[in-house]
């Protein structure tokens, strides 16, 4: 499947692409333990002042300038800086988006939430009333309905999906709900950064049983049982619940089935952290030996290793936006969430 450099595991990979660049920070120390490790929690989990406080963050950080706009002039606020960073495949996001989710007032105890799919596959209606898509306390929910597939002639500059038609897709429209209603961006589709006239919009398409079919409890299970991460990382990053929250949200039209611009919609933070929580919970089942468990392609999707071989412990990984705020890690010192630089927990794992 066409989907590429966006997640999280694979971002981790996709990061070798970028090894070329220079090193402008010291390779940062790795301490064993960590004091205070800040939680990350489910959506639902949260106080309904925290679900205020997180989104108030969000809308904060849309409105302080990006410090990445000097390099790329599109970007237009602090969130676009890492909506521009996933673009530029020098991602790994997560835990830079939540030093600037605290700076805009969430709070320091909580990481970023997560979005835990399987509470929304027991059927269509559980997915359209889910608390994430809430219009005062979540993320709004889908986007008007554009009738269409991957060949629809007028939406052909939309279609920025897998190479699969998504039949079961409902909307394409853009967002319409508070408290994010009418979010735009310059990004996409796909790669494009080039400076436009108008402002695109973040679309929605959800698509129940795309996102039901991979994301179910028995998906997530059968994940877990996976003997070792090459397997694990084939199967949930390209085939199950990693192309689950992607689809389901934005189906063929939506911004988050796009392979680049997919952080322009705000679900995109909920859906990895939860990316990362399932990665996690694997791990935590066999800790010694998953701890230095690591492979996949260094190349996004290339399991044939066509274009590089697989990532290995000593593979290095960037982090951060812009030349002064970059530093350098190994994978081995990013593969346990409580050790620093990392240290967070989850509130409950699979
Ligand atoms: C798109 O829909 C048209 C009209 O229903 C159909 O003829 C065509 O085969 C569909 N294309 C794809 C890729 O599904
Ligand atoms: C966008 O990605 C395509 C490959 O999918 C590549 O050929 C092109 O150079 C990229 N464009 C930019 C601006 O990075
Ligand atoms: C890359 O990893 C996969 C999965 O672990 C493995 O099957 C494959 O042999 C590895 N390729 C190389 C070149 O090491
Ligand atoms: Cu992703």
């Amino acid at each position: 499947m066409g989907l590429s450099s966006w997640t999280w595991t694979t971002a981790l990979l996709a990061l070798v692409a970028t090894s070329a660049l220079p090193i402008t920070a010291a390779p940062t120390s790795v301490r064993e333990t960590c004091a205070r490790p800040y939680v990350r929690k489910e959506w639902r989990h949260l106080t309904d002042g925290q679900r205020q406080q997180y989104i108030g963050a969000v809308q904060c950080m849309m409105n302080q300038p990006g410090t990445a706009t000097a390099t790329l002039s599109i970007v237009r606020n602090r969130f676009e800086d890492f909506l521009a960073t996933h673009v530029k495949q020098t991602d790994f996001v997560h835990f830079v988006y939540e030093k600037a989710l605290w700076a805009c007032g969430w709070d320091r105890t909580l990481g970023q939430p997560f979005w835990d799919w399987t509470l929304d596959t027991g059927s269509k209606e559980a997915f359209l009333n889910s608390p994430i898509f809430d219009t005062v306390l979540g993320f709004g929910g889908n986007g008007a309905y554009i009738p269409g597939n991957l060949s629809h002639p007028e939406l052909s500059g939309f279609t920025v999906g897998p190479p699969n038609d998504i039949p079961d897709r409902s909307g394409g429209g853009c967002l319409i709900d508070n408290p994010f209603a009418g979010l735009g961006t310059y990004f996409g589709p796909q790669n494009d950064t080039s400076p436009k006239d108008a402002l695109g919009c973040v679309r929605r398409d959800f698509s129940y049983d795309s996102f039901r079919e991979r994301a179910s409890p028995a998906q997530v299970e059968a994940a877990m049982a996976l003997a070792n991460y090459g397997a694990f990382e084939f199967v949930t990053d390209s085939q199950s619940y990693h192309p689950a929250g992607h689809w389901g949200v934005g189906g063929l039209y939506g911004t988050m089935t796009d392979t680049y611009a997919s952080p322009a919609d705000p679900v995109f933070y909920l859906h990895h952290s939860n990316v990362d929580r399932a990665w996690w919970s694997w791990q935590a089942r066999d800790l010694v030996g998953r701890e230095r468990d690591m492979s996949g392609p260094l190349v996004s999707f290339d399991y044939t290793n066509a274009r590089g071989g697989n990532a290995t412990l000593d593979t290095p990984v960037w982090v951060g936006l812009g030349e002064g705020n970059r530093v350098e890690f190994r994978v081995a010192d990013l593969m346990h969430i409580q050790k620093e630089p990392l240290c967070y927990e989850y509130e409950s794992l699979y």
